[in-house]
């Protein structure tokens, strides 16, 4: 029987094709920075100047790139489910936004999204066009220079988790796609879902740190693999 309610997970494999880095493959943004300097507070705290020089590069970067054919699948997925009556849910860890760009709704960014701004002062979060730099002013309290890039570094509290969670629970299936398993909580949902009797499935380039804690597995290009498999749970029965 087909699953009714899909909790979709993703990571920076699904966007790789699209020509955004991923975090850990060779060459991949975390050879190339030390995560404590760009991407924790204390990183932030020590050196904004730099950290915001980080974030306004891939700025201008994902500024240009397109969806690619796994997440405009994924897009489609949700759209026939809906009209359905089931539900697809896409969490994803990406700040880009790709999978909105791929036609889906309601994605949740438990990361954050590279697109926002989020004020160290107020905690107002808005829409951030052009580069960041510590001269803006927050458009809420007024205050200068506490614009911080609006995503989830290290030792953060990832957003949305209640809402995770509790669609989370209610999945008859959770598929996993282009991440490497190695950030929590995140990584743990694949256990979480085990637990809840939730058949589970990873599609990724290569098995991931967790591969062994899924049911199945299709390993491959996210822009094969993704739309491969939408395929078939398209297909009549
Ligand atoms: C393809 C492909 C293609 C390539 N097709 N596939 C010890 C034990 C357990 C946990 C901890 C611990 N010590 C500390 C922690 C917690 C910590 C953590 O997990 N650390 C580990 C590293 C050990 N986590 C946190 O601090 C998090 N917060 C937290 O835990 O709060 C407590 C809390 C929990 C629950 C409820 C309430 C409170 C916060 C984590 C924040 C992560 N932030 C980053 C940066 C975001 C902003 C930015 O982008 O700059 O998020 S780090 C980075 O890693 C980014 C990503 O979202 C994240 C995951 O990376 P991802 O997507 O998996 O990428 P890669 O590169 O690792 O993998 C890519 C995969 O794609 C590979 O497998 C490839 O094979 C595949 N691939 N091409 C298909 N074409």
């Amino acid at each position: 029987m087909k699953p009714k309610q899909i909790f979709i997970l993703t990571g920076a494999g699904i966007s790789a094709e699209s020509g955004l880095s991923t975090f850990r493959d060779k060459g991949g943004l975390w050879t190339q920075y030390k995560v404590e300097d760009v991407a924790s507070l204390a990183g932030y705290e020590r050196n904004p100047a730099k950290v915001l020089e980080f974030y306004n590069l891939r700025r201008s970067i994902h500024k240009d790139v397109q969806a690619n054919a796994g997440h405009h699948a994924l897009g489609r997925l949700q759209r026939v489910w809906a009209a359905n009556g089931g539900e697809v849910v896409i969490c994803t860890q990406n700040i880009d936004h790709l999978h909105e760009q791929g036609g889906a709704v309601g994605v949740i960014h438990m990361h954050g999204e590279l697109g926002k701004v989020r004020c160290h002062d107020c905690g107002d979060v808005s829409l951030a066009d052009g580069e960041l730099s510590l001269h803006l002013g927050c458009g809420a309290c007024g205050r200068t220079g506490g614009l911080r890039p609006h995503v989830v570094w290290f030792g953060e509290t990832p957003l949305d988790m209640d809402v995770i969670f509790e669609k989370l629970s209610g999945a008859d299936l959770f598929v996993s796609i282009g991440t490497s398993g190695n950030v929590y909580p995140a990584a743990g949902f694949v256990a979480a879902a085990r637990s809840a009797d939730i058949p589970t499935m990873e599609i990724n380039l290569e098995p991931s740190e967790n591969a062994h804690l899924f049911d199945d597995a299709r390993y491959g290009k996210a822009s094969e693999a993704v739309p491969a498999w939408v395929e078939e749970l398209l297909a009549p029965d």
